[in-house]
């Protein structure tokens, strides 16, 4: 049988499930497999280590990494990995979350992090679907269908609003 598309989520901790969810979503309607982990850059950093370093093994193609505060997660994973790594910065109490973002961003060069917006996670899925586009054919097709649909939306709330200001 054909590989199929897997994306490991994971996460600094079970604080960052909340904001998870919404990948999870995203993936569930594009159909593609995926695991969901707490693993810790700094409280595991071995298992942090192990999962990357087994990830392309495993049949993983790309990660997403959700991480807030000194978030050095999606970092640490793209140090032991050759597979593409998406940041997810989450939404800090303290910061609001620049932390986050400021922490994964600004990633060295030759190890880079493709970091979505704070708290982004359903972006963080796309662009992991977006990337998978590239070898699974019927992924781009199904994101060809998600963007129209987007479309259409924006076309139905435009029309209602049209509607409502002639006073319908
Ligand atoms: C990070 O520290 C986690 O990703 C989480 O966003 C943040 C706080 O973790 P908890 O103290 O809630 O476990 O490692």
């Amino acid at each position: 049988m054909a590989k199929q598309p897997k994306i490991a989520i994971v996460m600094g901790s079970d604080s960052d499930f909340p904001v998870v969810e919404g990948s999870i979503k995203i993936l569930k309607e594009f159909g593609v497999d995926y695991t969901v982990n707490i693993c810790s850059a700094h409280r595991t950093p071995d298992k942090a280590a192990e999962l990357a370093r087994n990830a392309e093994k495993n049949g993983y193609d790309v990660i997403i990494a959700a991480a807030g505060k000194a978030a050095h997660l999606p970092g640490v994973l793209a140090a032991y990995t050759v597979l593409p790594v998406i940041g997810l910065p989450i939404k800090s109490s303290t910061l609001d979350g620049l932390d986050s973002l400021l922490s994964i961003v600004q990633m060295p060069a030759g190890i880079p992090v493709a970091t979505v917006a704070i708290n982004g996670s359903e972006n963080a899925a796309l662009l992991a679907v977006q990337i998978l586009g590239g070898v699974y054919p019927e992924l781009r097709t199904k994101f060809h269908e998600y963007k129209n649909k987007l479309a259409k939306q924006v076309e139905i709330k435009d029309q209602k609003l049209q509607d409502e200001l002639r006073g319908k």
